[in-house]
């Protein structure tokens, strides 16, 4: 089932998620929703609190290209264990920001921890848009937004047109 993403401003996006003690089906089920969620949207990333689930849990798939064969992951409790010195930059979006973009710079290698949806423990290295979306969505688990990196000025200005795109929904 398809489910309703958050947009900012939003309280929740901004809370601290919970760590995930016990991989309950409702979990399992709600990994799948938001694996639907962010095929269909489509995006690259999607986690927990932008459906509004306080929990430490996010989805992703890089496979950009039509050819290759999609890798959807599911991570529960994801922790970055190391990072490089290396760092990268990319035009970061959000599905909670519509429509606006801007470059973050990040580090380019991260080594990331995390529990599988079987609840065996995994750790791999990721680096270009892998690296740049699993600490994006790490970022989200922390309340912390692609838009906290930039001037105030520019995060200002993207927060208040949302604030607008959210009162003409409301309206509509
Ligand atoms: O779909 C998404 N694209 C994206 C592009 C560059 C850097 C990060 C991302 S993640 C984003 C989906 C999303 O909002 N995940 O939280
Ligand atoms: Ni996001």
């Amino acid at each position: 089932m398809k489910r309703h993403i958050l947009l900012h401003p939003d309280p929740r996006l901004k809370k601290v998620a919970e760590p995930v003690d016990d991989l309950s089906d409702g979990l399992r089920n709600l990994a799948d929703d938001m694996l639907e969620t962010m095929y269909d949207a489509p995006g690259i990333g999607l986690a927990a609190p932008q459906v509004g689930v306080m929990s430490r849990l996010i989805v992703l798939d890089c496979v950009k290209s039509d050819t290759e064969a999609p890798r959807p992951l599911v991570m529960f409790n994801p922790v970055v264990l190391s990072s490089s010195d290396d760092r990268n930059v990319y035009e970061e979006g959000c599905l909670s920001i519509p429509d606006h973009y801007a470059d973050v710079e990040r580090p380019a290698d991260v080594r990331v921890g995390w529990i599988d949806r079987d609840g065996t423990p995994q750790e791999e290295d990721f680096s270009g848009l892998w690296a740049t979306c699993v600490q994006h969505e790490i970022d989200h688990l922390e309340g912390k937004l692609f838009i906290d990196y930039l001037k105030p000025l520019r995060r200002q200005l993207i927060t208040r047109k949302m604030v607008k795109l959210k009162r003409d929904q409301a309206r509509a």
